[in-house]
């Protein structure tokens, strides 16, 4: 009897445990045969065949994604006001920094941080979250230092979670705001701790908790993605109202955990000009079904927050997911996507970011648009594609001035 009580704990723990710890496969030859869904086939088996099948089909999909991976996106308009707080010329005359409050229904407010080139036309502008807090976008002393727990302790001028001064400027590198400025462009930027607190308990302080009633939603209802891709548009409300932005071409950009946010951004929101992401790798760009570096089992497991409950079901069942990554990318249409990854970031499964991408090409063809379907792996720093473009680049998991150029480069060509 013992023996076979021993034997049943021990079959229990094994199941449990199995897949601990996670060892990510980067072997390409134990990455096997992984069939994917087509986001033009439809429940029924037919095929679209048009844009207006297509916009019947983008509803499905967004279901399918709200129902298993995303949770709800909230229906309900929300009271939303807006107050300058500074207006301040920098860059030598040659640009304006704004910072501005949004405030929802009265009571919860998120800081917005807006670069804009000093000029009396209106600008096109890049719209992303950041992790850490506005100050780290610059050393402007301007920018109101945020006070939210945010993920990036380890860095200089962080205490428990809380940038201080020290924390100025420390991603400067990842915004490249003079840059966007020469070229024309405008940044507009947001913490994401400012909708959700990128912790697992981040939501009883966010907006799943805190607009739970005015938004008609139970916090366990969406996610953290949901959350921060629900403030992108609100951040877009606020920049259609503001007459020195041309609120047609705002470029949605995303890095990494944001840029998944980003994806499911666009994908949920059509006024985005263009979607740009970088490095969004598993649950963003990367085919979940490709067992290449991190995967479902191991995103849900660390990051239970991002995504809805109903999400981790499927680890090592990706297969018995309706959907993968061709069908987010391909809710981007028939807009500009970019699509980048970088070599040393493998984590992110590069090539599978590459092949998910290439697979849009059936819904964007509908709209007469050229993807990357017939272009191959590019080298190291050589961007392909043009509508739809790809990058990797050398370096490790990160956005930087290569990066920025190409997306500049992107949005000047695409937006013309
Ligand atoms: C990692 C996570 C990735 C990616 C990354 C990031 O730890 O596993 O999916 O989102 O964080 O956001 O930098």
């Amino acid at each position: 009897m013992k023996i076979i009580i021993l034997v049943c704990l021990f079959l229990v723990s094994y199941q449990t445990f199995a897949q601990e710890p996670f060892v990510a496969n980067y072997d390409e030859s134990k990455v096997g045969n992984y069939p994917l869904p087509d986001p033009l086939v439809r429940p029924d088996g037919s095929i679209v065949q048009n844009t207006k099948q297509w916009n019947q089909q983008r509803k499905y999909w967004l279901g399918e994604y709200e129902r298993i991976m995303f949770g709800k996106m909230p229906k309900t308009k929300m009271q939303q006001e807006s107050r300058l707080i500074s207006k301040t010329i920098i860059m030598n005359g040659k640009a304006i920094q704004y910072v501005w409050d949004l405030i929802f229904a009265g009571k919860y407010k998120v800081s917005i941080l807006g670069v804009l080139p000093n000029t009396s036309k209106k600008s096109a502008v890049f719209l992303g979250l950041n992790f850490c807090g506005n100050q780290t976008t610059s050393f402007d002393k301007n920018i109101p230092i945020s006070n939210r727990y945010v993920v990036c302790n380890g860095a200089d001028g962080y205490k428990n979670h809380m940038g201080e001064e020290g924390s100025r400027g420390n991603w400067e590198g990842r915004w490249q705001f003079e840059k966007v400025i020469e070229a024309g462009m405008g940044s507009i930027t947001v913490s994401c701790a400012d909708f959700e607190e990128d912790f697992d308990q981040g939501y009883r302080n966010g907006v799943r908790t805190l607009l739970a009633k005015e938004l008609g939603l139970t916090a366990d209802e969406w996610s953290a993605n949901g959350a921060w891709a629900w403030g992108l548009s609100r951040v877009m409300d606020f920049l259609e109202t503001q007459s020195m932005i041309d609120s047609k071409k705002v470029v949605l950009h995303g890095h990494s955990r944001l840029g998944k946010a980003a994806l499911w951004a666009g994908a949920c929101d059509q006024r985005f000009a263009a979607i740009i992401s970088n490095e969004s790798g598993e649950g963003g760009a990367a085919i979940s079904r490709r067992n290449y570096g991190e995967n479902l089992w191991r995103i849900t497991n660390s990051f239970p927050h991002w995504f809805y409950k109903d999400y981790k079901n499927y680890a090592y069942k990706e297969h018995e997911l309706p959907f993968d990554s061709p069908v987010l990318l391909s809710l981007q249409a028939p807009r500009p996507l970019y699509v980048s990854s970088a070599v040393g970031d493998q984590w992110s499964d590069p090539l599978g970011e590459f092949l998910g991408t290439q697979q849009t090409e059936g819904v964007y063809q509908l709209y007469h648009k050229v993807g990357i379907k017939n272009e191959v792996f590019p080298k190291l720093n050589t961007p392909v594609g043009n509508h739809i473009r790809y990058h990797i680049r050398e370096g490790k998991h990160d956005i930087n001035a290569y990066d920025w150029l190409q997306y500049i480069r992107f949005a000047q060509e695409e937006l013309k």
